[in-house]
């Protein structure tokens, strides 16, 4: 649901953005939405992104960060992009497989389980996703992944059959059908409301990083961290095309450079934050390990439905990146 404030500020950002591009040569006031806690790598990232970008253009392309869905909700940051509400934003892709199967690429369960394989498959990924995503008027800045993603709950489960009428927040479409195929209730909840709809009992659970667990000090709700490793979904920066369009192309180069740093940047922090993160879930008092055998054995049989599922729907192209990846 928008807010008054949140249509507000959205009109007022369209006149801002109509008036840096008349008036070129001045400085360019970017708004950059973001889904995630000030706090979490990503965000950190995008801040360190827009001072690079400040710095590369000499202060022409002047980009504020506003995290914790402050501007926009996750869940319309990409249409505020492809509109021009905003000139940039970052939005997690695979909540909009709806669209585009392609966008789901990062959520096949047990495709791309580590880091390194994650990278891979976001490289056979890349052409096929920026095509699409020019397509809808989206040029594609850089992407990074989070930590491989784990269940919480708030008891003990060895099994799928133990997952029975869980209440489950899911966060894109993968997480939802996870939720149908294991018997539980899926609830789509944006990662900054989460405290609260675990406090309040909306939410019993969830399959997330332990770093989006530790951000929103899950161990005041829940008790139990699974790790699974089932996938690492990426965040997105992506810029409207025709802002884009009309930006210098010393700017551009200035930006791209940027781009690269924080794709290199983004991937460290992530791979740090993945201990850092799982170790402030057990200094919060819950318990963390790796799944049961059992658990494993039911997720990897609900994984092939799954991936059965995204091929069918993502059809060539999905193969052709599978098959890529798998080269
Ligand atoms: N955190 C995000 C997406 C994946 C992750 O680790 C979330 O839970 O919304």
């Amino acid at each position: 649901m928008k807010t008054l404030t949140g249509l507000l500020a959205a009109t007022a950002i369209t006149a801002a953005g109509t008036l840096a591009v008349s008036a070129a040569g001045h400085a360019e006031k970017w708004d950059m939405p973001m889904a995630y806690s000030a706090s979490n790598f990503h965000s950190e990232n995008g801040v360190k992104f827009a001072d690079c970008v400040r710095a590369g253009t000499d202060g022409a392309i002047d980009i504020t960060v506003h995290a914790s869905g402050s501007l926009f909700k996750g869940a319309d940051i990409k249409r505020a992009i492809q509109t021009g509400q905003v000139p940039i934003g970052e939005r997690l892709l695979s909540g909009h497989q709806n669209e585009n199967a392609i966008f789901g690429f990062d959520s096949v369960p047990f495709l791309a389980t580590s880091f390194d394989e994650s990278a891979k498959l976001f490289a056979a990924a890349r052409p096929t996703l920026e095509s699409i995503l020019a397509d809808q008027n989206l040029t594609l800045l850089y992407s990074v992944p989070w930590p491989p993603q784990g269940l919480y709950f708030k008891k003990e489960v060895n099994s799928v059959a133990d997952m029975e009428g869980i209440k489950f927040r899911s966060y894109n479409n993968a997480t939802a059908r996870l939720a149908e195929l294991t018997g539980m209730a899926p609830v789509s909840i944006e990662a900054a409301e989460i405290s609260q709809a675990f406090a309040t009992g909306v939410a019993e659970s969830m399959i997330s990083s332990g770093a989006t667990g530790y951000d929103r000090k899950v161990w005041e709700s829940l008790t139990h961290f699974y790790e699974v490793d089932a996938w690492l979904p990426y965040n997105h920066v992506m810029v409207n095309s025709d802002v884009w369009s009309g930006v210098s192309e010393d700017n551009k180069a200035a930006i791209l450079a940027c781009a690269d740093t924080a794709a290199a940047d983004g991937l460290e922090a992530s791979k740090a934050y993945t201990q850092f993160t799982l170790d402030g879930l057990r200094a919060g008092g819950m318990t963390v390990g790796p799944a049961s055998d059992q658990l494993v054995s039911d997720l990897k049989e609900i994984g092939v439905i799954m991936t059965n599922e995204w091929l069918e729907a993502a059809g060539e192209q999905g193969k052709a990146i599978v098959d890529a990846f798998h080269n």
